[in-house]
């Protein structure tokens, strides 16, 4: 197919409830949807997954923009291709920019499922099964337990709490102990360091499933000793941003677990390598959120849908976050699973205005 047209279209909403992490509390959020067309006319959807500021990751809204309007859409435009996976190596020659490759890339891929009359899910080798949703509680500690209780109300049965050194951890434990039958995951964004090292051996009487990136992403020592350590499996998030990172978490046993986030790597032809690296390799996984629009998770519930990928990930309604999401049907929750769309490429139609 060759690539006739590529559109951004900027979308900026507020969220429902502020999401305070230990690094950065978002209230609003901005992202840019991107349209591939081909000569035929057939459209594929990406997002940029970037924030408007650097607190995340490097890349921002305006980064994005600025790559792909300047660097990657002309490097694209009116390209011949015969697998989505070229687009990888037409932007081989940019350096880093990962989330602006992938939202681009990412599109690519929609449109070849499309093309070939299939689910995008299906397309990248998933199976047809509910995906398993999850919920991130990342609020103040005595708005905790009543979202978490909301949370099981709406049928969650994997809630993710955010922590930090100074949470309170009875009350943590009488949480999770509240409710025996849900998957509790944390995450403490990097929040932990050399230091508070022993505080962080306090959170493995807890009952957590795992604990998610305690140290900074460089910090891969760090993250051995705690694997070394710890009773409770050690999951990486921020550290992993590329194919070479996930081989470094293998070779130094950094982790046990690991989230995959398509932005961060680059798109959906590393990710694949990703998890075909850490199928190999006995690592388990799980697919991360970012506060996104549905375009990105309709992406994310087609990664979901790979056969290796068990662990439930960052998937909760559009209401979650959104008084209304930019695709339709919007992403519903029912007993605790999202089912995959039957329809081609990512299964939804998308407000492109
Ligand atoms: O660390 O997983 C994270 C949101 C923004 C930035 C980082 C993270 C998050 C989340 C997931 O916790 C939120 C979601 O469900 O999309
Ligand atoms: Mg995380």
């Amino acid at each position: 197919l060759t690539i006739a047209g590529i559109e951004l279209h900027e979308v900026n909403k507020s969220l429902k409830m502020p999401f305070k992490t230990a690094l950065q509390i978002v209230k609003e959020r901005a992202g840019i949807l991107v349209r591939v067309t081909d000569a035929d006319g057939v459209q594929g959807y990406g997002e940029c997954v970037a924030f408007s500021t650097p607190w995340y990751t490097e890349e921002t809204v305006a980064s994005c923009r600025f790559v792909l309007e300047q660097v990657l859409i002309p490097l694209l435009m009116n390209k011949t291709l015969s697998s989505p996976k070229q687009v990888a190596a037409l932007f081989n020659s940019v350096k880093g920019n990962r989330m602006a490759k992938a939202s681009v890339e990412m599109a690519v891929w929609d449109l070849f499922a499309k093309k070939h009359g299939v689910p995008l899910w299906k397309f990248v080798g998933g199976t047809a099964r509910p995906i398993p949703a999850g919920v991130v509680v990342a609020a103040d500690e005595d708005k905790m337990a009543a979202q978490v209780e909301a949370a099981v109300a709406n049928g969650y049965e994997r809630i993710k709490l955010k922590i930090n050194p100074a949470s309170d951890k009875r009350m943590l434990k009488q949480l999770v102990k509240q409710f025996p039958d849900i998957l509790f995951f944390a995450d403490a964004n990097g929040g932990f360091s050399n230091e508070s090292f022993e505080e962080l051996l306090a959170f493995d009487l807890i009952g957590f499933a795992l604990i998610e990136q305690p140290f900074g992403e460089e910090e891969w020592q760090l993250h051995a000793k705690a694997k070394r350590e710890m009773a409770t499996p050690i999951c990486l998030d921020e550290s992993i941003r590329s194919l070479a990172d996930a081989q470094r978490m293998i070779d130094l046993k950094a982790g046990d677990i690991a989230v995959l986030k398509m932005g961060r790597l680059g798109g959906w032809s590393e990710t694949l390598e990703v998890v075909e690296l850490f199928r190999a390799n006995g690592i388990q996984m799980w697919v991360g959120g970012m506060i996104e629009f549905g375009v990105s998770k309709a992406h994310n519930l087609a990664l979901a849908s790979l056969p290796d990928i068990l662990l439930p990930g960052d998937f909760s309604d559009s209401g979650h976050f959104w008084h209304e999401d930019v695709i339709q049907p919007e992403i519903q929750v029912v007993a605790g699973k999202i089912a995959l769309s039957t329809e081609n490429g990512i299964g939804y139609s998308v407000k492109f205005q």
